[in-house]
């Protein structure tokens, strides 16, 4: 099934992460490609994001945001579920299979990416600060209890819970956050399920397409 018009997804007109896909338009635009729909971007700038049109779509001013027809929504984690309820392909169809692909969903935004956004933060903004190399240690600490967890859960499986689903989706593009800080190397299993999402062909173009906003930035300012 294909949406009758596209749906227009918002993006950074100048992403910080310089193109490495860690921005959360990445989690929507691979959705969007899993399932085979086309679909629009508008770019924004930091300051349109915090302007009323965008507020109206976005109440705390970020992106992504999505509009399809009369339907308006923000936050990723609920943009990849409506992909997913009305596509193929994202979620099982058993309905208890469905729940607990819900479940990761719910985890992957819930208990393992905010530890990951504290420390990441930390270093963004809180690098000058005295107290800011007593506490990286704990903050670290935090992100590897998670993930020491989901490695045990996720043993030798390729997925989360059977077939690759939304869940394993949103996962892999919360663990690519703490791409650069050297953690992720420390769980083999972990590291070869980012690998394995990343592998995939509609993950490539979602990937490609983001790229291409920095690159076209670039070398129009080099
Ligand atoms: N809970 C919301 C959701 O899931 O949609 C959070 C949305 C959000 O945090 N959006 C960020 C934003 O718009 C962009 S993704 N920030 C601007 C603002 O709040 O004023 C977060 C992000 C930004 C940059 C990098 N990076 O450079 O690596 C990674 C992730």
């Amino acid at each position: 099934m294909s949406f009758l018009m596209a749906p227009i997804i918002t993006a950074f007109e100048r992403s910080p992460d310089r193109g490495r896909g860690l921005a959360r338009d990445m989690r929507v635009r691979w959705a969007l490609e899993e399932v085979g729909q086309p679909y629009e971007v508008r770019l924004l700038s930091f300051s349109e994001m915090k302007q009323p049109a965008h507020l109206a779509l976005q109440p705390f001013g970020q992106i992504p945001t999505y509009e399809e027809g009369d339907l308006v929504l923000f936050e990723s984690g609920a943009i990849v579920l409506h992909i997913a309820e009305h596509h193929p392909g994202l979620l099982p169809d058993d309905m208890n299979a469905r729940a607990r692909a819900i479940a990761w969903m719910f985890a992957a935004l819930n208990t393992v990416e905010p530890p990951i956004v504290d420390r990441g933060t930390a270093r963004l903004l809180e690098a000058d600060k005295t107290w800011f190399g007593e506490r990286q240690p704990m903050l670290e600490g935090r992100v590897r209890d998670r993930l020491d967890e989901l490695s045990r859960r996720l043993g030798g499986a390729d997925w989360l819970d059977g077939a690759f689903s939304a869940g394993d989706l949103l996962m892999v593009t919360v663990l690519r956050r703490l791409d650069g800080s050297g953690i992720l190397e420390d769980y083999p299993n972990l590291s070869d399920f980012v690998a394995r999402g990343e592998a995939r062909p509609a993950y490539t173009r979602a990937f490609e397409a983001q790229l291409a906003v920095f690159t076209a930035l670039s070398s129009a300012h080099p």
